[in-house]
């Protein structure tokens, strides 16, 4: 359940502010939509939005904290652990993190055992409904404890890599790390 407690330089915010530096996809076809994983793996796996909807809905409650200062706490959020997703996959040795990747291009990546972790979520309704596409329907990735820059919209793809590659925002020179109650907004040079 979420901590509910305000990290170091945000302030609480009454909504979402829906973020895409790319914008939001205009439409999105569920019959055709998937998530595949790939990479580092003995055999890259596709699975279906349809067949994912079909496992058993899981729940969570975890606070949503932009780098920018805004703090969204308390929403509940339904879905599946992307843990389940894996869990018919050999990830190789050599695979330490998963690119996260997105319908819009949006990337970011992080570490295999975060993403196979209780603080990990694959979201499909935020407080009992569906999520808006603004904030990531069909598929939104919720972590609990880093920035929402890792919250990625619209995942579409998990790449497992060797290293720690980065992705949109990391590359521009937010944190990899992004742990809130650090205040490590920024990657250290
Ligand atoms: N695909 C995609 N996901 C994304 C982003 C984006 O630009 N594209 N922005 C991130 C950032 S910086 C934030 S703060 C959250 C915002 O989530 P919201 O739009 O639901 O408020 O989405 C994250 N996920
Ligand atoms: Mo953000």
């Amino acid at each position: 359940m979420g901590e509910f407690k305000m990290p170091p330089g945000q302030k609480p915010s009454a909504r979402l502010y829906p973020i895409s530096v790319f914008g939001k996809p205009k439409e999105i076809d569920i019959d055709k939509y998937s998530v595949k994983i790939t990479g580092l793996v003995k055999e890259e796996k596709i699975i279906p939005l349809k067949e994912i909807l079909k496992l058993l809905k899981e729940s969570v409650q975890f606070d949503i904290h932009c780098v920018d200062g805004w703090s969204y706490l308390g929403a509940v959020f339904s879905g599946i652990y992307p843990r389940t997703l894996f869990e018919e996959v050999s990830v190789l040795p050599e695979g330490k993190f998963v690119m996260v990747k997105n319908l819009d291009g949006y990337s970011t990546d992080l570490p295999l055992d975060f993403l196979l972790s209780d603080n990990s979520f694959l979201a499909y309704e935020i407080d009992g409904k569906p999520l808006d596409i603004a904030n990531g329907y069909p598929l939104r990735l919720v972590v609990n404890g880093k920035y929402a820059y890792k919250d990625a919209k619209w995942v579409v793809e998990f790449e497992v890599i060797d290293e720690d590659i980065p992705g949109y925002w990391e590359k521009k020179g937010y944190s990899r790390k992004a742990d809130v109650y650090e205040n490590d907004r920024f990657e250290k040079k």
